[in-house]
């Protein structure tokens, strides 16, 4: 029988199923699956009780530590409230919380990351709401009226502290704000918007970073009292200076102050303008100054990632047309350079489709290694409709975490192993495993969905928590849970299975920001209130209406995904059976 026949397919489905994890395809299976979502909810619960009024922090999955044993009484999530050492991110083991480093501090991990304001607390905001959760989402927010200042010494980085921060304060806000409750009550008594205030003071003291800087990218780095260190250095990565829009830009139009979409629109045209002529591509870190290219290499993965994803969504959410422009330029250079492999996903001869790490300026190969980052590259294919080449995409980064049960921080795909071997509990296949379901509505993205969760739940569960592994081959773990676990990976993964939730049912649409912040696209974002006050700025404003949304290059979309393909599996057998050739699993 040839492969990629119809009948090879069902066999080779049917060999999945019978394998290990495999427990999804089928309404019988779906039914148990979606019933399965209490477990889903103690993995939730990761985010909940603040109080710690919770009996043990590993029952039902729970994290973040509600119970005895998990950083004093309380657990982690209280005890960083009550012991001063107000939650930077979570530690899972039983030790006592992670407290943030002194000032100055050398570790740039740990410090400029946590930034000693309730990171995972904040972070972890609307993932209540999108699971129902009013009472404690109340609760939560109500904690971080009361206890979060961003008046501190702490220096930051300004992409963390937006997308993790300012993106979730926002969403809060406008979650609790919306006439329509599409997810339930989730209003808070005597509200008077105390989260649009802590984002606008936030947002304040990270204005610094733009300043003296002569190409108007910003420097990477700022203290929120002081400003940008006077030690700072004068690079900065394009993924982080260039992925600020969909924060800033809400924050400006909420306010009705440009203040803020200016300058981060500024950032993404300074860095657009020093793409190379001879591609188009970008390379990832860039001097501040000079706008010389410090790191050539262009990808889709660390450096880079969130730069494209924001073009879009930015122009999703606001639909300035220039946004489109600059996306589906991108989009065609990435696939003109980046893009090894064969033509189309799902039929022809030779390699799968694979995004490279190349030469900006000459478009050859820089290294044999990709990023886990990189796998969030299909969810945003499917935005876009190209589902056929996000379906290659996703299958190979698949097939490493079905390896691993896990994704190395960077896989060579030429020795077949990690060249990083930690994972710390990142969301970008879950994101496009969520992303592609929705599209293709295939069972086969539940299967991944539940494999994914099985593995976390063997190999990074912890005490308080799930925690990071620091070796995806020897399953060692790290006293670390990144505070995206519970903004992006559990929501994913949560939304993957909830069919019914508001976010699909409501009637309502809505948009993920880099960090899975989940935003109404509402027609306020697209009214921008000071076009009138800024003359000369006509031609960038302009809007389109979402109906124009069209990448170049793309293949298909979701409509298109014939009637057969969506029972059977997204991409042939042979094909899949070659993709789990190349990363070793047979
Ligand atoms: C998150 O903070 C965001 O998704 C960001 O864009 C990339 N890295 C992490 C998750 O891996």
């Amino acid at each position: 029988m040839g492969p990629g026949t119809a009948v090879g397919d069902r066999e080779w489905e049917r060999e999945l199923l019978r394998g290990p994890g495999a427990a999804v395809v089928g309404d019988r299976d779906r039914e148990w699956l979606l019933r399965d979502r209490e477990w889903l909810w103690g993995l939730g619960m990761a985010v909940g009780t603040w109080d710690g009024t919770g009996n043990g922090c590993g029952g039902s999955g729970m994290a973040a530590g509600t119970g005895n044993g998990c950083g004093g009484p309380g657990g982690a999530g209280w005890a960083w409230h009550r012991s001063g050492c107000v939650s930077r991110g979570l530690r899972p083991g039983p030790a006592s919380p992670r407290c943030c480093p002194a000032p100055g501090h050398s570790n740039l991990n740990i410090n400029d990351v946590l930034g000693n304001y309730s990171l995972t607390l904040i972070d972890a905001l609307d993932t209540l709401a999108v699971m129902g959760n009013s009472s404690e989402f109340q609760k939560a927010v109500k904690l971080v009226i009361d206890t979060v200042s961003f008046d501190k010494d702490s220096t930051v980085q300004v992409f963390e502290a937006t997308i993790r921060v300012l993106g979730s304060l926002l969403s809060a806000h406008i979650i609790i704000t919306d006439s329509k409750q599409p997810f339930g009550d989730m209003t808070i008594k005597d509200y008077d918007n105390e989260l649009l205030h802590l984002a606008h003071d936030l947002a304040v003291r990270l204005l610094p970073a733009f300043e003296n800087t002569k190409t108007g990218i910003p420097y990477p780095r700022v203290n929120l009292k002081k400003g940008v260190p006077p030690d700072s250095h004068n690079e900065t990565c394009t993924a982080g200076a260039g992925s600020l829009l969909v924060e800033f830009g809400i924050l400006s139009r909420l306010l009705g102050d440009s203040t803020f979409e200016w300058v981060a629109r500024r950032a993404v045209k300074a860095l657009w303008s020093l793409r190379s002529n001879n591609t188009g591509l970008l390379g990832n870190v860039v001097n501040i100054q000079t706008g010389h290219w410090v790191g050539k290499q262009s990808g889709l993965g660390a450096g880079s990632d969130s730069f494209y994803e924001y073009l879009l969504k930015s122009y999703i959410l606001f639909g300035e047309k220039e946004d489109l422009e600059m996306f589906n330029a991108a989009y065609q250079n990435i696939q003109n350079h980046l893009r090894r492999g064969r033509e189309a996903c799902n039929e022809g001869e030779g390699d799968p489709p694979l995004y490279v790490n190349v030469n900006m300026y000459t478009g050859q190969l820089m290294n044999t290694w990709i990023d886990s980052l990189q796998a969030f590259f299909p969810g945003l294919q499917v935005l876009i409709g190209d589902v056929e080449d996000a379906i290659c995409l996703h299958a190979f980064y698949y097939a490493i975490w079905k390896r691993y049960g896990a994704l190395p921080e960077r896989y060579n795909w030429q020795l077949q192993a990690p060249d990083v071997p930690f994972y710390p509990l990142r969301p970008e296949l879950v994101e496009s495993t969520y992303l592609l379901y929705q599209a293709t509505k295939n069972p086969f993205y539940l299967h991944v969905g539940m494999d994914i969760l099985q593995s976390l739940e063997k190999y990074t569960k912890a005490k308080c928590g799930y925690a990071t592994l620091h070796h995806v081959v020897e399953k060692t773990k790290e006293d670390r849970m990144e505070s995206f676990f519970l903004s992006e990976t559990c929501k994913y993964l949560y939304l993957l299975f909830d069919e019914e939730n508001p976010v699909h049912k409501s009637g309502n649409k809505f948009m993920f920001t880099t960090e899975g912040h989940i935003v109404s696209v509402d027609e306020r974002f697209r009214n921008s209130l000071w076009e009138d006050i800024l003359p000369g700025e006509e031609e960038s404003s302009q809007k389109s209406k979402p109906t124009e949304l069209k990448a170049a290059n793309f293949s298909s979309n979701c409509n298109r995904v014939p009637d057969e393909r969506r029972y059977l599996l997204p991409l042939k057998s042979n094909y899949m059976r070659q993709i789990d050739r190349m990363v070793g699993l047979i």
